[in-house]
Parts: C-alpha cells; structure tokens; sequence
C-alpha cells in the first residue's frame, strides 16, 4: 500500500453543529435554548454575536451539502436542535422541525453524504433550564428520552449512526460550573458533579431509544473529549503516569460509562462532592454501545516527577498554539487519547468526531485562503492518528471540525475553525486552502 495510507474502510467527513451554523434561532417555531438567551448577556459572548443568524443554514443547506459532496466528503457529523424539536423542550412535537431535518438528511443522501447525527450538542431547550434547572435536575434527562425516541422514530429509517451527547464535561463544567458557557451558572462542585450524572442518565436514555426503535444496521455512541495525557517521553515510566493520570482527570465519564459504576479513581477526584445518584441509574448509563467519539484537540504532557507520581507540566508561554489559545499544538494528544481509551476501556471502536484548529483567518485574497497554519495542524495530527491505528489501536473515522467557519461559541464569529471561508456579510463560502488538500486526503485515503 502507499505510504501513510489508511484502511480501506475508514471513514472521513466534517462535523458541525445546528446551534453554530443554522441561524433561524427563532424561525419555524423553534423555542430558545441556553445559548439564545447566554449569547444577549452583555460582555458573555465576543463582540456580542448571538446565534441568530450564524451561516444561516437552515436556508443554505442545500448549498451546503453541495459543496461539502464536491470537496470528497462521505460522512457528516451533524447535530439536531433540541428546542427546534421540541420548543419548550417537552409536551408536543414542532412538526416544522421534524420537515427541517428529513429535508436535511435527504440532501445528505442525495449527495452521496452519510449523516452522522448527534442527537445533543449544548442548545438546551430554555424552558427546561427555567422548568427543572437544566442538567442539575434528572427530569432534564427524562425530558431527553422522548426526545430521542422521536429523532429514532422520525428519522432512523436513513440515520444508521447517532451520537447521543456531545462532550459532557463542556456544558456541564464550563456551563454550571465556571460560566463561561451556558447557562453561565456558578455552582458549587457537588452541583456540577450533579449535572454530569444527568447527562450519562440522558446518553442512556439515548442508547435505549436506538436500540428500541433504531432497526436494522443502527449504530450508536457517545461523544467525549477526555483529556488526553501524552507520556513526556516514551518510556515505561511516562507512560505509567499519563496512564493513571488519564483514568483520575477523565472518571467522572469514562468510569462510569465503561464500568457501570463510580468507581475509587472518581470518589478520589471528587472528593466529598460526590453526585446523588441510585444503583440501577449505571443499568441505563453503561448500556453497551457500537464506538466511541473523540473530540481531541489538545492534551497535556506527564511525567514522573520527583517523589515518583504523576506530575501534569503546564505549557509554558511560548509554547505554539493556534490563534485559539487554549489549542496547544500537540498532536502526539490524538495518538495517546486513543490508545487510552482502546487499552484502558477496550473500546472496539474509536471515531475521532472532532478535530480541527481556530485562527482569526483573513478574508479570501483572488479567491483563495492560504490556511498554511490550519492545514499543518491537521496534517501533524493525521500522522500521529496513523501510527496508532498501525499499532493496533481500532480507530475507524476522522471528522475534521468544521466543514465552515461558525458560531465558534464565547468566542462569536472571530474564531475561524472552517476549512470553508465563511463571509458573514454575504453568507459566499470559499474553501480554503486546507478544504482541497483535505478532500485529497479523504479521496485517496491516505495524508499527503
Ligand atoms: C467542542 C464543540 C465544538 C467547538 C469546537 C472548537 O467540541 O467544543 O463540539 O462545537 O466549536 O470544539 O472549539
């Protein structure tokens, strides 16, 4: 075979999600989430953008997939507005919302695209969180069981795949717990180990519902983005510490997922804040499932410091980022979060349902964007996703976030993760640079 070639049956696509690029936020009878009222809270949100009209796919969507059939792409990871389903989050179906999304998944298949659909990426209906408290409160995860029966139920004659939930330790720590993202509560920890627990209750409810009503040949996972710990160096010791250190700093999802339980490495990280729950609660929460998502981006490097336990390094100033500071370029982060979870979990099998990097790109120059930066991000990261898959770790997709440019959420509109220039103004997509060296890749299955 050629050389950095993947398997014959890997699955490439972009991932995106309907609160960072649908728009219509009020159109249609779609109730407001979180994000719709966080966004008008002044100083919340960069430049104060709110998602109301974002890359107003909901009307461009044909377009879209147009265009993302032509740059090669066989899979989309796509997401589902809870409150355009469900606008007050419960109670009666908005049949507007059901059309919106078969007409979707239609030109998905028009297209030669499978649709990868996450049933929860964050746009949290608002009357949920002013009925029950959002995720503190389990009948948030019991509002979620209908909710997925419904996506199964309308749309699982063509959906084979669906993610169930989209990285719990986002809305949950950064939505309760230090507010920078909605609801932008500030609860105390116990609070937020709570609302992680609502959420594996509500990915439960999503496996029952897929496994009850999803028919033949339906596959189904969740989306987490633990995070990943990269041995300093690759010796036996290193590799020790990142390993214990991945399972403590990662337990509040992966134990109980994978375990059916709290387990010790999660009472020894959340000390006395352990959340309220009841035994049979893991029977729902560690129903078996079909993979695991990765989002991985980042990670952290460990070793063995001094007195011989794990000691996490901080990255110093100068280390490269992207324009997003919080990216780190460390691309051994994709090859060790996956090796994790397949050695530690027995996952048989991993997607990677996200990865991508954020810079403040300028506008095309004669048509073209010269996304250097991005496209060598991705290309380090590929390769480091290739040596683990040629050490025998079970990796079976790669989803490059994101298709377009979006509401890349506190950070608004400036932060461009798209291998397609999105021009706000005018809504004209230009692909970049990184979008037709990617669509090379996806075609000839292999990094060039
Ligand atoms: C996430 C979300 C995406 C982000 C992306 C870049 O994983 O945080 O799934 O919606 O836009 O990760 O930050």
């Amino acid at each position: 075979s050629q050389p950095l070639s993947f398997p014959k049956s890997f699955q490439w696509g972009f991932a995106a999600a309907a609160p960072q690029i649908e728009g219509a936020a009020f159109e249609d009878n779609k109730g407001p989430s979180i994000w719709d009222t966080f966004a008008r809270i002044p100083g919340k949100v960069l430049n104060g953008d709110t998602l109301d009209v974002a890359c107003d796919h909901y009307h461009l969507y044909e377009k879209d997939l147009e265009l993302m059939a032509k740059l090669g792409a066989k899979n989309y990871r796509l997401s589902i507005s809870w409150p355009r389903i469900f606008p007050k989050g419960r109670g009666s179906v908005n049949p507007l919302g059901i059309d919106f999304y078969n007409r979707v998944i239609d030109a998905c298949l028009l297209h030669g695209v499978t649709p990868w659909v996450t049933m929860f990426h964050w746009d949290l209906p608002q009357a949920l969180e002013e009925d029950f408290g959002g995720w503190r409160d389990r009948r948030t995860a019991d509002a979620f069981g209908p909710y997925a029966d419904t996506l199964v139920k309308s749309l699982g004659d063509r959906v084979k795949n669906w993610i169930t939930i989209n990285e719990i330790f986002c809305f949950t720590q950064d939505g309760y717990g230090n507010g920078t993202k909605a609801p932008g509560a500030k609860e105390s920890e116990q609070v937020v180990n709570q609302t992680y627990h609502t959420a594996l209750l509500a990915h439960g409810e999503a496996v029952r519902a897929v496994r009850q009503y999803g028919g033949h040949g339906a596959r189904v996972g969740i989306t987490d983005n633990p995070i990943p710990t990269i041995p300093l160096t690759e010796t036996e010791g290193d590799i020790e510490a990142a390993r214990q250190t991945f399972i403590e700093i990662n337990s509040r999802v992966l134990e109980p997922l994978y375990r059916g339980e709290y387990t010790d490495a999660y009472f020894k990280v959340v000390g006395p804040n352990v959340a309220h729950f009841q035994q049979e609660d893991f029977d729902l929460i560690s129903q078996k499932t079909d993979f695991l998502g990765l989002n991985v981006y980042t990670g952290q490097f460990v070793r063995t410091g001094a007195n011989g336990s794990p000691e996490i390094l901080p990255f110093p100033k100068s280390y490269p980022t992207a324009d997003a500071t919080w990216l780190a370029h460390a691309p051994q982060a994709i090859y060790w979060c996956a090796r994790h979870v397949a050695e530690i979990y027995e996952v048989p099998s991993i997607i990677i349902t996200e990865n991508g990097a954020g810079y403040d790109d300028a506008p095309p120059v004669n048509g073209e964007v010269l996304d250097l930066h991005r496209r060598d991000y991705v290309r380090n990261y590929l390769r480091e996703l290739h040596r683990s898959i040629g050490d025998g770790v079970p990796v079976d997709g790669y989803f490059l976030w994101s298709f377009m440019d979006n509401y890349e959420w506190m950070d608004g509109y400036q932060r461009r993760f798209g291998v397609v220039y999105n021009d706000y103004a005018t809504q004209q997509r230009t692909p970049k640079l990184s979008a037709k060296w990617f669509g090379q890749v996806m075609a000839e299955n292999r990094i060039l």
